[in-house]
């Protein structure tokens, strides 16, 4: 399944996950490999890197235009329908979709090429310090739609005189050569709204519902109240189609120092929480992500960071379920000058963070929208592209406050531009000072930098430890130095009513790219901060942050 709730009940829907044939270049054997995952998990591409085909066929009831929308795939896909390219897409962890049109009853072919190989082509998928893996690592969507359909919902709710409201959006679109009438219906928390449109041949239009809902509760962290959108659509020539979408009534602001919450101080704790796990890869199933939702939750954490990248959209509905606080992320991951100079990286950029925003809009949980972390922030080009990039999010979405988190200490130049500054900070584990005095040299330098009266967040502390390793000298590495060291930083930082959020780094360990750079250096070829290692088995670390998290909140 590709949501935690069902999204249709007129169109006919369903996933192509399941068993695909598969050729990897290079290679002359057939394979079989199950959809969603990453090719890594067979023993002939362990680590590698090129261009496999995917492919299998299709049953196609009646003839009509058909929508097919892959989730993720890792990192670039160029599809084929029939023969034809229908789309391409760079980049892992963003959804993408292409609409075939007058498809005959039948038996279809679709092949999909995927590449995870580096290079100037790719400029977000890099050598780094986790693992860009290969394969069509989300689930895939099939979907037969009319000629005039649902393409999507947005919900904007805000409150006026305390009273909820909301703007609904239902987005329309005409696939066809001629002029259509469509009456869309839409109802919420027992309120029926109605209106007809007009649309062109080949076009698209809104229909804007805005209404007030008396009887709605909030979403929040402690009570995550979600309700059920439902369009219904009917053209004038008996066609109909329908979206399902889930939705929460908040509101999330900067007020000064500090972030609130339906008008109440809002404080994040949690975790940086990759999308990598042991057996799965980045293509990480159902159970794992429940398994470490209820991690995190076991351990009180009421937030996580999507670092550095967009994440599943089932996790994201699990977010809203359990009212766990999203900071989510444009995919970017410690990029000097050069690297940003890349001449795809402004545009790949810009995509991943239009797709981001398009398909994660609706989710109550995202609270705060993060790009490129620990990017060229201490560089003139590098302010004018963290500027662009602050804009872009903000001409999509003003409902939410938007951040960066830093590591040019004492040198970044962008501090003036987010709503929210927040940092990455590993006293005593790459800085050797004390603590309390860091963190007070740093708040120093974000007053004086320009981040002077905005909400301050921690957004990575941490330390290595390799699970299993127990030294009672507690030297690094061990799991007594890692718990030693997150509980001195939680009491420094979270007892600092300066600071509005602290995440740690990390929740799980996560695989890192062999090839190239300093991570190679990483034991185990793996980045080893998680509080739990890439099993899920909990370190030391684990209790300390569990008692921790539950004092914040008495
Ligand atoms: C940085 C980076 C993380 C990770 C971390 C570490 O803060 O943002 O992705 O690489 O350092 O483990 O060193």
């Amino acid at each position: 399944m590709a949501r935690l709730f069902e999204t249709h009940r007129i169109r006919r829907s369903y996933t192509l996950d399941g068993m695909w044939d598969f050729r990897m270049d290079g290679f002359d054997k057939d394979y079989r490999l199950p959809v969603p995952s990453v090719w890594e998990q067979h023993p002939d591409f362990l680590s590698h890197r090129g261009k496999g085909t995917y492919t299998r066929s299709v049953y196609i009831k009646r003839y009509g235009n058909i929508k097919l929308e892959f989730k993720g795939v890792s990192h670039t896909a160029e599809v084929y329908f029939d023969g034809e390219k229908i789309a391409e897409h760079y980049n892992a962890f963003t959804p993408f979709s292409a609409i075939v049109k007058g498809v005959k009853a039948g038996e279809h072919e679709v092949y999909v090429k995927v590449d995870n190989t580096f290079g100037e082509h790719s400029a977000l998928h890099t050598p780094n310090d986790y693992y860009t893996y290969g394969g069509i690592t989300r689930p895939v969507v099939l979907e037969e739609i009319p000629d005039v359909w649902i393409k999507n919902i947005r919900f904007i709710p805000y409150t006026r005189d305390g009273v909820w409201n909301a703007k609904i959006e239902v987005l329309i679109a005409n696939a066809s050569d001629r002029a259509h009438i469509a009456a869309v219906k839409a109802t919420l928390a027992e309120r029926e709204m109605a209106t007809e449109l007009n649309i062109n041949a080949g076009g698209e239009a809104v229909a804007v519902f805005d209404e007030r809902f008396d009887n709605v509760k909030a979403w929040s962290d402690k009570e995550p109240n979600l309700y059920y959108i439902n369009a219904v659509l009917s053209s004038e020539n008996g066609e109909t189609d329908d979206l399902i979408e889930r939705v929460g009534f908040r509101e999330v602001e900067v007020r000064g120092t500090k972030l609130y919450l339906n008008g109440k101080p809002m404080y994040m704790k949690g975790f940086n929480r990759h999308e990598d796990y042991a057996v799965d890869g980045c293509a990480v199933t159902l159970n794992h992500i429940v398994q470490d939702m209820d991690l995190m939750r076991d351990m009180n954490a009421n937030a996580v960071r999507t670092c550095h990248y967009p994440n599943d959209e089932r996790f994201l509905d699990l977010c809203d379920e359990r009212g766990m606080l999203v900071w989510e992320e444009n995919h970017a991951r410690g990029f000097v000058l050069e690297q940003m100079q890349n001449p795809n990286f402004e545009r790949q950029c810009e995509d991943c963070i239009r797709e981001m925003i398009e398909n994660h809009y609706n989710h109550p949980s995202i609270v705060i929208w993060g790009i490129l972390n620990e990017c060229a922030a201490e560089t003139e080009e590098g302010r004018e592209m963290y500027s662009k990039q602050y804009a872009q999010i903000r001409s999509m979405d003003e409902s939410r406050p938007v951040t960066s988190a830093t590591c040019r200490h004492f040198t970044d130049i962008t501090l003036d531009i987010p709503d929210v500054v927040s940092f990455n900070m590993y006293t005593k584990w790459y800085q050797d000072d004390d603590i309390a005095d860091r963190n007070d040299r740093e708040i120093k330098w974000i007053k004086e930098s320009g981040g002077d009266g905005k909400p301050i967040i921690v957004s990575e502390l941490g330390a290595a430890a390799i699970y299993g390793y127990r030294d009672r000298s507690m030297c690094k590495w061990s799991e007594e130095y890692q718990a030693k060291l997150i509980e001195e930083s939680l009491e420094v930082y979270m007892n600092d009513d300066r600071i509005s959020g602290v995440f740690i780094w990390q929740f799980a360990d996560c695989r890192v790219t062999e090839d190239g750079g300093w991570f190679a250096t990483r034991a185990r070829c793996h980045n080893n901060k998680g509080i739990v290692d890439e099993y899920r088995r909990p370190k030391m670390a684990y209790d300390v942050v569990k008692e921790l998290f539950e004092k914040a909140d008495q």
